[in-house]
């Protein structure tokens, strides 16, 4: 693997790692999961609630039957990596429909896009420092004000997937490397 996408998966591990205990477990998406609707008071029930958790079982349970070869339900940082490598293989139908439903719940009023306050909120309820999150924004708007879904899937896909240097803001989407 290259030495870009294994510190971006890196970076992810640390994050998905909610509870901090080293491995990745459902607990851990769980956690996550009731932070980032916490962040927007929504509920589990609501439509948006339902597809942000329906996006995490989803990404969870890709995951843990790729990567948790011993069935505890518990996956570490080198099988994190191996697994995140083939999975990510298949962004638009594992992962994509989370960060869809990330966006929609940051796009409070339905209009397709997402300001700067909105975008800090739900990349701080992964874990990412507000400053941090702040900058991803900048640098993927290019100083703009509003961010669109296309533009936060472009950075995701690229974040999964890619390794040209040059996309320097989709690497940066979760802060500093
Ligand atoms: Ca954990
Ligand atoms: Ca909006």
């Amino acid at each position: 693997m290259g030495a870009l996408l294994d510190q971006k998966y890196e970076k992810l591990f640390a994050l998905l790692d909610a509870n901090g205990d080293g491995v990745i477990a459902e607990d851990d998406f769980e956690l996550m999961g009731s932070r980032v609707l916490a962040a927007f008071g929504e509920e589990r029930t609501a439509p948006k609630g339902k597809e942000y958790a329906d996006a995490m079982t989803t990404y969870w349970r890709a995951l843990r039957e790729t990567a948790d070869a011993d069935g505890d339900g518990r996956i570490d940082k080198g099988e994190f990596r191996q697994a995140l490598r083939q999975v990510s293989d298949q962004f638009d139908v594992l992962i994509g429909p989370l960060y869809r439903a990330g966006f929609h719940l940051a796009d409070r009023d339905d209009d397709g896009l997402v300001g700067r306050e909105d975008f800090v909120t739900v990349i701080s309820a992964v874990g990412v420092p507000e400053a941090e999150a702040a900058a991803a924004f900048d640098r993927l708007t290019e100083q703009g004000e509003q961010l669109s879904k296309d533009q936060l899937m472009t950075a995701a896909t690229q974040y999964y997937c890619d390794e040209d240097p040059a996309n320097t803001a989709s690497h940066l989407l979760f802060g500093a490397l």
